[in-house]
């Protein structure tokens, strides 16, 4: 007999912590249960695989943990990922897209969003920017359409922002909360070729550890940066509690100190994240399972199909 089985379609989703990826994935499988944050701390703490069939296709939504995260560190994050795909290199199932989520409702870029976006064009690498769709939530939450309208346009226009991955073939969307507005993103994805990431060609075919990744040496240079910055800062507090003890100003003196010990622990944290960077595969994997952190993947519930969505497959594939 030949009968050949549903056609496997790898979507990672990824973006900061609190862009709705979870929310995204879970509208998509129509399934409640996905592990969505409802509060500003973050959520997703693992790479979750939650499989959905759509036609003839078996679609992998693959959730993981945002940048920014309160628990897990840039650096745990963008290793989480890179063993995640190193791993799945090697079982050959190469990602046919990749989403990357942003909050429309946002006023500005932040310092930090502008970074994580420039660790994620290093994991990715320019020729899977055509893979990447560059997708907006959280339409609801902006009162004035015309001001996201701009907010997007100037996502677009930006070469430091999309720009460059718009050139060279990401496309946008607005994802706006529903089930059908996320499978319209998911029917463009279907008809890509699956592609190797950066991350995947230089830790599976060129042999480097993650620490020697574009990405890791760009999270590398980040935080050495913020170290640096943060150095400044703690000699500037240190010179006025100086002054203030020359002055005899207790109160001023005490806050001061108060603002040292938080200063001084951002500082450690930042030398701490510097220093497990450079963790070797093994010793990543090893921290990884021992924190109950999963790499890999859970089917979080039975394969379901998604009905009348076919019709949207069929309109967006021809
Ligand atoms: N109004 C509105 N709220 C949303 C939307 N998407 C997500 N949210 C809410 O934003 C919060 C965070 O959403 P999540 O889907 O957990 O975000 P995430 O990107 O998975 O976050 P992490 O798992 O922490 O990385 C939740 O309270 C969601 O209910 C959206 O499109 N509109
Ligand atoms: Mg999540």
């Amino acid at each position: 007999m030949n009968y050949k089985g549903p056609a496997d379609v790898y979507i990672a989703v990824l973006g900061a912590t609190g862009a709705g990826k979870s929310t995204f994935i879970s509208t998509c499988a129509q399934q409640e249960d996905a592990v969505v944050g409802h509060s500003l701390k973050s959520c997703t703490r693992e790479i979750v695989d939650i499989p959905i069939m759509l036609d003839n296709f078996r679609v992998h939504l693959i959730d993981t943990p945002g940048f920014d995260d309160d628990t897990l560190s840039d650096t745990e994050v963008l290793q989480l990922l890179s063993v995640w795909l190193y791993e799945t290199y090697h079982e050959n199932h190469l990602l046919n897209g990749i989403i990357f989520m942003h909050r429309i409702s946002d006023t500005r870029m932040s310092g930090s969003a502008r970074k994580h976006l420039k660790t994620f064009r290093k994991l990715c690498g320019p020729d899977a920017f055509k893979n990447i769709c560059l997708v907006t939530s959280m339409w609801g939450n902006i009162s004035n359409l015309v001001e996201g309208e701009r907010r997007e346009d100037e996502l677009k226009s930006t070469a430091e922002y999309w720009g460059t991955m718009c050139e060279k073939g990401s496309k946008v969307f607005r994802f706006l909360g529903t089930t059908e507005s996320g499978m319209e993103i998911i029917a463009q994805i279907l008809r890509m070729d699956k592609v190797k990431l950066q991350v995947q060609r230089e830790m599976a075919e060129e042999g480097l550890e993650v620490r020697d990744t574009a990405a890791a040496k760009e999270l590398g240079a980040q935080i050495e940066s913020d170290r640096l910055r943060q150095l400044l800062e703690l000699e500037r507090v240190q010179q006025d509690i100086a002054e203030a003890a020359q002055e005899r100003d207790k109160e001023m003196e005490k806050i001061l100190r108060e603002e040292l010990a938080v200063l001084q622990s951002i500082y450690e944290a930042k030398v701490r994240e510097g220093e497990m960077l450079q963790d070797s595969l093994q010793a990543i994997k090893a921290r990884s399972s021992s924190a109950r952190m999963v790499i890999g993947r859970i089917v979080t519930s039975p394969l379901k199909l998604v009905e009348g969505l076919a019709s949207i497959l069929k309109r967006t594939m021809v």
